[in-house]
Order: C-alpha cells, then structure tokens, then sequence
C-alpha cells in the first residue's frame, strides 16, 4: 500500500515539472512568430497585403515587403484593449482607434523602394516598421 503511494507521488511530481518545464520553454515561442513572419505579406489580384497583429505590441516589429505594387496593410486585433489599438502612420496622417477584435485595412498607395512605412502606437511606445525593397 505504502508503495503504490509512492509512486503515485512519484508519477505525480514528473507530470507537474514537465507542465513548469514546457509552460516556460519561450524559445520554441519565437521560432513560430519567425515562420509567421514569413506569410506576412501575400499578393492577391495584383494588391500586396501586409498583415500585422496588434495586441501588447506589434507583431511582427519588421516586415519585409515589394516596393513598386498597390498595397494595402492590414491590422489585426483579437481583444486589444491596450494602446496599440490606437495607431499613428505619420507619413501618411493616419491616426485611428482600431476594434478591439477585427480587421482593418488601410491602403499604402504603391509604396518605393527604401522609404519604408512606420506604425506607432498612440503613445509612441509600441512600433512597427514595413520595408519596402
Ligand atoms: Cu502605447
């Protein structure tokens, strides 16, 4: 009896530092936002998307993206109830309260190349830049 206690305490202390372990390992984190990163912009009918999410922050803080296409960036928010919902673009006198959850696209005109495009948060705090090669 004594035994099978034991080793139910046993079984039960792995289990529970195999959920510390994994709950902490941030690094395998990164590697998913670096493969997203990757599907950041899509053309579709001649008009390149950017897409960046907008929640504690920008994701992701670069995108790499054609200069010389119509394209449109659009933001993306999933119960954003900090200030990146309130985006500032000063090179084209943007500024806008997003939707706590939702999609909103806001056209770039047909950007050139080596000008790239600067998103900010109301308070300057959180950023975003879209290069344009
Ligand atoms: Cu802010």
């Amino acid at each position: 009896m004594n035994k099978t206690v034991s080793i139910i305490i046993t079984l039960s202390l792995i289990v529970a530092l195999g959920i510390i372990f994994s709950g902490g390992n941030s690094k395998s984190k990164d590697n998913i936002n670096i493969t997203e990163s990757i599907k950041d912009t899509e053309i579709k009918n001649g008009v390149q998307y950017v897409t960046i999410n907008a929640k504690d922050g920008y994701s992701p803080r670069v995108v790499n993206a054609k200069a010389g296409i119509p394209t449109k960036l659009v933001v993306k928010t999933n119960g954003t109830y900090d200030c990146s919902a309130s985006l500032v673009i000063h090179s084209i006198g943007y500024q806008k309260i997003l939707p706590q959850t939702g999609e909103t696209e806001i056209d770039l005109g047909i950007p050139k190349a080596g000008v790239p495009f600067q998103g900010v948060c109301g308070m300057g705090m959180y950023s975003f830049v879209i290069n344009f090669s």
